[in-house]
């Protein structure tokens, strides 16, 4: 049976990634995806570069960037198809100063409400002089145009210009950002700073606020950082005010980490589906 176009059915919210692909599924555009079903919006996926683990080299990430042309190509089939109700994107991991150029552009040709930056500053394996002309070109062509910002313990440090070792320096390093970009900040500890409890700071430029749940061990799972921007992406999406969102989006990821999935890698990955 073939549903006819124009259907009056209620529309999902449409939410757009900008990530790159991982491989083993747990991080990147796939744990964006994958989140984004859950949470009930309609995901779309332009990708950018491809990361495959390597197991003969201490998981390294083997990096290889997409064509700049074939990211143009596949933002101008999703721009033009969900022209007037695609409002809403969160990126990910860009990985080469001729991608960020590529999503600047594309980003600037229309309006958004919600521009939702996960600063994927550095991939493992990377060579170090790339990187950071990449971290450069973010800061100069991306972060501006951010609404909505999710930097981890070393990214905060790189944005803010200061080291975080404790909760005050987090919420210090969150003002900077703010202050800097424009975009509401939820800086996250993680498993980084000391004590019994995840702990990120959010604030907006009024609203300063600590969230904190306890430890679900001490080590990083992969995909943490990308589903909870990607759930913020989401409830966003679906007419969320920016805490209200950090908030569910910080309880999605504590449940999808007591569910991680364990793989043959030393490390293991958040599992979105835990309530299914
Ligand atoms: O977790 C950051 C990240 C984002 N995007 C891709 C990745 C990773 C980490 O592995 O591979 C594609």
């Amino acid at each position: 049976m073939s549903v006819s176009a124009g259907t009056t059915a209620p529309r999902p919210a449409v939410t757009l990634t900008i990530a790159g692909s991982e491989a083993t599924g747990g991080a990147g555009a796939q744990a964006d995806l994958k989140t984004f079903q859950e949470l009930g919006t309609y995901g779309i996926t332009a990708l950018t570069c491809i990361v495959s683990f390597d197991p003969k080299d201490n998981w390294n990430h083997r990096f290889t960037p997409m064509d700049a042309q074939v990211i143009a190509d596949q933002l101008e089939a999703i721009q033009t198809c969900y022209a007037g109700s695609l409002d809403t994107v969160k990126i990910g991991m860009l990985g080469s100063p001729a991608t960020i150029r590529t999503v600047s552009d594309a980003l600037k040709s229309q309006q958004w409400k919600n521009v939702v930056l996960d600063p994927v500053l550095i991939c493992k394996g990377q060579e170090p002089g790339h990187a950071l002309d990449t971290d450069q070109a973010l800061k100069a062509e991306v972060l501006p145009l951010a609404t909505f910002v999710t930097p981890n313990h070393f990214e905060s440090e790189s944005l803010s210009g200061i080291a975080i070792n404790d909760l005050e320096d987090l919420k210090e390093a969150a003002r900077l950002i703010h202050q800097a970009s424009g975009a509401v900040v939820l800086a996250k500890g993680g498993v980084r700073l000391e004590g019994p409890d995840a702990v990120d700071v959010y604030f907006d430029g009024e609203t300063l606020e600590v969230l904190s749940a306890p430890k679900v061990g001490e080590v990083a799972v992969s995909g943490a950082g990308c589903s909870l921007a990607a759930a913020i992406t989401a409830e966003l999406a679906k007419g969320a005010a920016p805490l209200e969102a950090a908030r569910t989006a910080k309880a999605f990821v504590t449940e999808g980490i007591k569910a991680r999935v364990s793989s043959n890698a030393p490390f293991d990955a958040l599992w979105q589906g835990f309530a299914g």
